[in-house]
């Protein structure tokens, strides 16, 4: 396969071809060597919980050995999948509890509250007092509250009642999927999949359910909202995008990962002068930060930090011969880094004790010695400089965009400073300048060329006046493209979104985070019903979601959680249930009776785009805003003579 037909990115497109050129192996490569893939583990119909197995479904043999079904079967390896993913957001949610409870706890401590108004809004959600206690006091209780929404044996979530719409409390709570805790969700994912406990599929799934809805609405969510107190919450930020920002003449730091935790302290640390100078005196220009993946996104958002790659960029990297350090945390890392990297003179280090890597150093992270700790890497960085090996091959590709947008910020833009609210937002939506708005998130994968599934649905979206938030490594993509620059409303929206992107300066793709922030996305939802005029529930809102390069446990765990939040999600590569017909009938049929969302899975991102178009009109519909739709819109022209009568 030519490099042209893996990627979009031109700077990934000029890696790949240098990766050949060279005899070093990619992503795709070892796709295409993998291939054909498993028929069995696509469908979903390979088991093998248990050593009477692996068991697989087939024309001769419709049962496995304990007598599971195809549908049996893949509900269990689905919801499996999603106690995968829902476990690594709330792990992450708390790692980043256990930090905001030392910096409460302690006073000479390497972090701080950086937000006490977000400090206090999220702890009266909580039922914690607020007036006229101070910050320790509020903090520790909400430290305390927050951990035990881990590991509580009696009732349901507290957030869960604190942040969605009343009407869409209800519908959990009649359908019976209330999130009790987030550990809870996930173990008795595990107790339910074993042999010969569940085989109803619907009641496996319903648990399946419930897990993700710990995730988003729990593990995912107290992930944004402590990580915004702790480390400040995010602002519209300028930002570079793609391997171009990389830079030969300047120790290059890579981050990679998901949590925010030392990458944080990496910023703040990076530019003491001290440490600028011994990256001078070793005849480096300075120390030069980027990121990849998420722990990239947390960087980029609360400080500009330049934004290398998304996923399928990891290797590309270290190919270019400029990185000095690779430092990852969890989720999304190669294995294949560990020997790549040794080909190189890029050092690999880990930090968590859950990820070690074989060919990485590993160099573990205690977050009460976080800046001493953070040092140390730079001053390997530092040291590093000296080893390269032959010329620098960074393509010179980069985009400059926008980043930043959070739940509580978009409205200061909608609304204007001192209309701080989401009525401009249902307004425009109600009036029809803007149809409705769609999440497009999640990973890439080798399955689909790089980039493309996302920028062509993107594109499409906002061609048809959808607004459309993103997170992840899609948000990645986008930015790489241009589209999160204010200007790309001119070149890409539909009238009436361009109109409103011009009116309010905000560009017609809002990155709103990493995966764990497609909480922030849930919550604005929830903002949005609230504001009024669209609706009692988040299911009766014109909005979308798609994850048109999906590949992880916590991108179906993502998926689940907005279908069970009401949501219509479409995903390009089909959930593994396609030799399961009535699992995959009620994924994408009849669930939404239930929770009043589905899945849908389509490869084509048009068509896919249209898809959640058409959604998002028959919501319209229902809402009885399309009668708008008749009315003129006006231009500038039309408003000039309004004025003047
Ligand atoms: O959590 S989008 S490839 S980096 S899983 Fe991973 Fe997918 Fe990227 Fe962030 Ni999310």
């Amino acid at each position: 396969m030519e490099p042209t037909e893996r990627s979009s990115d031109k700077a990934t497109q000029e890696m790949i071809a240098l990766m050949a050129k060279e005899g070093q192996q990619n992503a795709w490569d070892r796709f295409q060597a993998q291939s054909p893939q498993c028929g069995f583990g696509k469908q979903g119909i390979c088991c093998r919980i248990c050593s009477m197995g692996p068991c697989r479904i087939t024309k001769k043999a419709s049962f496995g050995v304990c007598g599971a079904d195809a549908d049996t079967i893949a509900a269990r390896n689905l919801v499996r999948m999603i106690a995968g993913g829902a476990a690594s957001h709330s792990d992450h949610g708390r790692e980043v509890a256990h930090t905001f409870k030392i910096a409460v706890e302690n006073e000479n401590c390497d972090y701080t509250i950086k937000d006490e108004l977000k400090l206090r809004e999220v702890a009266a959600r909580y039922g914690i007092k607020v007036e006229g206690r101070n910050t320790k006091e509020i903090g520790s209780d909400l430290s305390d509250a927050v951990m035990v929404e881990f590991g509580k044996q009696e009732g349901t979530l507290l957030s869960a009642a604190a942040y969605p719409p009343p009407a869409r409390q209800k519908v959990w709570e009649e359908f019976g999927v209330t999130p009790r805790s987030i550990d809870r969700e996930i173990v008795e994912i595990m107790h339910r999949t074993h042999i010969g406990v569940g085989s109803d599929y619907k009641n496996l799934v319903k648990q399946g359910i419930r897990a993700s809805l710990a995730d988003g609405w729990g593990g995912s969510l107290i992930a944004t909202e402590l990580s915004d107190i702790l480390f400040g919450s995010p602002w519209p930020i300028r930002f570079g995008a793609n391997l171009g920002v990389l830079d030969a003449e300047q120790v290059n730091i890579i981050v990679h990962g998901h949590e925010p935790t030392l990458s944080d302290i990496i910023v703040a640390v990076s530019q003491e002068p001290e440490l600028v100078k011994m990256a001078k005196d070793k005849g480096a220009k300075g120390i030069n930060l980027a990121g990849i993946c998420c722990t990239s996104n947390e960087i980029l958002m609360r400080h500009g930090i330049p934004v290398a790659g998304n996923f399928l960029q990891q290797e590309l990297a270290v190919m270019t011969g400029v990185v000095e350090v690779m430092l990852v945390d969890v989720q999304c890392i190669m294995p294949a880094l560990g020997s790549l990297s040794n080909c190189f003179h890029t050092k690999l280090i880990t930090t968590s004790p859950k990820c070690k890597i074989a060919g990485a150093e590993h160099i573990e992270f205690h977050e009460d010695r976080a800046v001493e700790i953070a040092r140390e890497i730079i001053k390997i960085a530092i040291e590093n400089f000296a080893n390269r090996k032959g010329k620098s091959k960074i393509p010179k590709v980069r985009e400059r965009g926008i980043a930043g947008f959070t739940t509580e910020n978009i409205f200061y833009h909608l609304g204007g400073r001192f209309r701080a609210s989401y009525r401009p937002l249902n307004d425009n939506i109600i009036n029809g300048r803007i149809r409705g708005a769609a999440g497009v998130v999640g990973c890439n994968n080798p399955k689909q060329m790089h980039d493309s599934g996302h920028l062509t649905m993107i594109k499409e979206l906002i061609k048809n006046n959808v607004l459309v938030v993103s997170t992840g490594c899609s948000a990645i993509a986008a930015g790489k493209a241009g589209l999160m620059r204010p200007d790309a409303a001119v070149q890409y929206c539909g009238e009436g979104l361009h109109e409103v992107c011009e009116a309010v300066g905000i560009p017609p793709v809002l990155h709103v985070g990493s995966c764990v922030d497609n909480s922030r996305i849930l919550t604005i939802l929830s903002n949005i019903v609230a504001e009024g005029g669209l609706g009692e529930d988040i299911s009766e809102l014109p909005v979308a979601g798609a994850a048109p390069e999906w590949m992880s446990e916590k991108a179906i765990s993502i998926g689940m959680y907005f279908v069970a939040s009401g949501v219509y999600t479409v995903i390009a590569e089909p959930l593994p249930v396609l030799g399961a017909p009535n699992l995959t009938r009620y994924l994408t049929e009849e669930m939404e009776k239930d929770v009043g969302g589905k899945w849908a899975f389509e490869r084509d991102p048009i068509k896919a785009a249209h898809m959640m178009i058409e959604h998002i009109e028959s919501k319209r519909d229902a809402l009885g805003i399309n009668k708008e739709k008749e009315r003129k819109l006006y231009d500038m022209a039309d408003r000039r003579a309004l004025a003047v009568e």
